[in-house]
């Protein structure tokens, strides 16, 4: 497939770190558009701030890069206004789920008919390594030194409890995450793809991961398929039904 028909080359390389996993998901997205035949004449892209957020600005499709947290209410403008578009929303964990989770649930409430993928690296990247809605009890960050003491945001519970599609893959399981997204995408309602995803420098250093590859690694040992299920443990990826 011509991968470059979905991408401004001009805009090539991407601002991300070596061994990010931004770009991961960006082709993984590409890829699961180009199946299901979507493209820059039925497609708009939305990002919001950091990292993830520079996404949309990577594709060929018509992009808004929202203003940090706002990424939904965006997307939803433009669902209802244009509701024959595809809209895909690809924004960070501190973007999705911190100052723009208002905004998450209520969307998720509607249905919107949106397609969001959560580039969930569990730090605020962009910034440095901040805490994150989505960092683990107990992680070391810059703002925790001696550990995040905060419950972790529920994503899942978030999104399913208002009835909307969640699935939730890795960087590493790149095939899997494809399924979701292709599952996600044909989702006649509001649907949500969390894909956990490396950030090499401000997060897997000072946690004592060597390369990127170490994160990969990771996630390969800690996260099991199962899809279908009605929630997914910590410890799984998943279509859920
Ligand atoms: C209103 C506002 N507040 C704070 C910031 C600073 N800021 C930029 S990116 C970011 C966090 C991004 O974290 P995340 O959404 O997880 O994206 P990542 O960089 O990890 O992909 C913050 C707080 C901002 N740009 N605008
Ligand atoms: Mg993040």
């Amino acid at each position: 497939m011509d991968y470059d028909s979905f991408l401004r080359t001009d805009r090539l390389p991407t601002s991300w770190c070596a061994g990010c996993g931004n770009g991961t998901v960006l082709r993984a997205i590409i890829e699961a558009a180009h199946r299901l035949g979507w493209d820059a004449s039925n497609t708009v892209a939305v990002s919001g701030i950091g990292c993830s957020g520079r996404t949309a600005g990577y594709f060929s499709f018509d992009s808004i890069h929202a203003v940090h947290g706002r990424a939904v209410p965006v997307a939803e403008g433009i669902k209802l206004h244009r509701p024959e578009l595809n809209v895909i929303l690809v924004s960070g964990d501190g973007d999705l789920c911190g100052i723009g989770g208002n905004h998450l649930l209520h969307a998720a409430r509607r249905d919107t008919n949106l397609n969001v993928v959560l580039v969930d690296n569990e730090i605020y990247g962009m910034t440095g390594g901040q805490t994150a809605p989505t960092t683990p009890l107990g992680t070391k960050t810059i703002t925790a030194p001696d550990g995040a003491w905060e419950k972790p945001f529920n994503v899942q519970g978030v999104i399913k409890a208002h009835g909307a599609f969640y699935a939730r893959s890795t960087t590493w399981h790149v095939r899997h995450l494809a399924k979701c997204l292709d599952a996600a995408f044909r989702h006649p309602g509001f649907a949500f793809v969390d894909a956990k995803s490396q950030c090499t420098s401000n997060y897997g250093r000072r946690l004592g991961y060597r390369t990127a590859y170490d994160m990969l690694e990771h996630f390969k040992t800690a996260y099991r398929i199962n899809d279908g299920a009605q929630t997914l443990a910590d410890d799984e990826i998943g279509i859920t039904a």
